[in-house]
């Protein structure tokens, strides 16, 4: 039954929308989405403009625009942000419209774009169009091609997209400290004909990294190179979600690097070719058959590829870049010998325990209590076992049969009967 206070609290509700969005309308600024949640959204399929392919943004989500007068008309609102980076483990970061990562920015070549963005930070920012040409005054560079936008108040970006490709945004004002607090997104612009290097599943993912002590929550903003958080779209394993895809699917997946560090890519049981640079797309006749590709500082790679039947391990190919805040300055134990050196310490430190001296493996067997709110070295369960990985490393999921848009996780791959390593078995005893 609909009482007369409910109602009246869902009339209230209405009109308090109906309020913003005219006020809104009355500034000539577009609501700001905000999205909080870490999940992958499903792709936004375009409701006006141009048509075009949706990428999907790997935990993460396209900004809504709206079409006003031939513009496509986005809103980025710079702020602090909470970020789950792994279950059992929160950031306080700085992003843009509730997330770190900022929304991907979803476009066509031809289009018209004006972006407010509006800064809700504690200092002055900009937003600088990594790759993308445009005017001089457009390219969001603090001091040199504007002036900083102050806290509290709206600048507008005006610029025509004249080449497809994908780009990235991230600020060009205190940019240490806004980068290394995760301020960054992903521009895609779309051909213009929906058929160009056409494929069935399109990825989108940047490369970030943090410095967050076992314990705390914001990132040490003055960190070079010793990072102890390396991420897919601000989230490490095992919160990385799977990519999946259909056996024989032609797949792309677009990878920028914005952390101070190259990262070699690598993806297993598959050959893959560079499709796309930052600088546009590669022709057919200069691509070359590829495992593994280095994605530097400030580049964009793409990649594209037949998808076959299996579970797929992806990750950054440099080992400390798979695990997690506690792995990082552990002393080295292998083949010291321990012996009676433990009872000793257990009469000093009674929660002492002997690890390492055999290999690291054991670590990620055993969950052993953390400090609050960090994750383990080595992590994360698989059909078979302990995966012992963090940080940069998730898993491509082909599977025959998996329907058009159904990016749902299949479970685990059904291995064809005789086709998984095993013990030997000697028969000729
Ligand atoms: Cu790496």
């Amino acid at each position: 039954m609909v009482s007369r206070r409910t109602f009246l609290t869902s009339a209230g509700a209405a009109i308090v929308g109906a309020g913003f969005v005219s006020r809104a309308g009355a500034a000539s600024i577009p609501e700001a989405a905000v999205a909080r949640s870490a999940a992958t959204q499903p792709p936004l399929v375009p409701a006006n403009g141009r048509p075009y392919n949706p990428v999907v943004t790997l935990n993460g989500w396209t900004a809504p625009w709206r079409m006003r007068n031939g513009w496509k008309e986005f809103h980025l609102v710079a702020e602090p942000v909470v970020r789950e980076i792994a279950p059992g483990m929160k950031a306080h970061l700085w992003g843009y419209n509730g997330s770190s990562p900022g929304p991907t920015i979803e476009c066509v070549e031809g289009d018209k774009l004006r972006i407010f963005v509006t800064n809700k930070l504690p200092e002055h920012t900009t937003i600088h169009w990594h790759g993308v040409l445009l005017p001089s005054g457009m390219d969001g560079v603090g001091g040199l091609t504007q002036p900083h936008i102050p806290a509290g108040k709206t600048f507008v970006y005006e610029f025509e997209m004249k080449k497809s490709g994908t780009f990235m945004y991230h600020p060009h004002a205190d940019e240490m400290v806004q980068m290394a607090m995760g301020m960054m997104g992903f521009i895609v612009v779309h051909p213009k004909n929906p058929d160009f290097m056409r494929v069935d599943r399109d990825f989108v993912f940047l490369l970030n990294a943090f410095d967050i002590d076992p314990g705390s929550y914001t990132p040490k903003v003055s960190t070079m190179l010793d990072f102890n958080l390396w991420c897919f779209n601000s989230r490490v394993f095992p919160g990385i979600d799977h990519l999946v895809a259909r056996t024989g699917d032609r797949v792309r997946i677009r990878i920028g690097n914005l952390t101070m560090t190259s990262h070699p890519i690598h993806l297993h049981g598959h050959h893959f070719e560079v499709t796309g640079t930052d600088g546009g797309w590669v022709p057919k006749s200069a691509r070359w058959p590829e495992t593994t590709i280095d994605v530097a500082v400030g580049q964009m790679r793409c990649l594209e590829f037949d998808a076959a039947a299996g579970d797929w391990a992806f990750h950054c190919h440099k080992s400390h870049h798979t695990m997690n805040a506690m792995g990082h300055d552990v002393p080295t134990m292998i083949g010291v010998d321990h012996r009676g050196v433990a009872q000793k310490l257990i009469r000093l430190v009674p929660d002492y325990m002997v690890m390492g001296e055999r290999g690291m493996a054991d670590m990620g067997e055993m969950e052993m209590p953390l400090p609050e709110n960090t994750l383990p070295m080595m992590t994360g369960q698989g059909p078979f076992g302990a995966v012992e990985m963090g940080g940069m490393f998730t898993v491509v999921k082909v599977r025959d049969g998996v329907k058009r848009n159904d990016y749902r996780d299949p479970g685990w791959y059904k291995h064809p009967t005789g086709t998984v390593a095993r013990e030997w078995q000697d028969d000729s005893k």
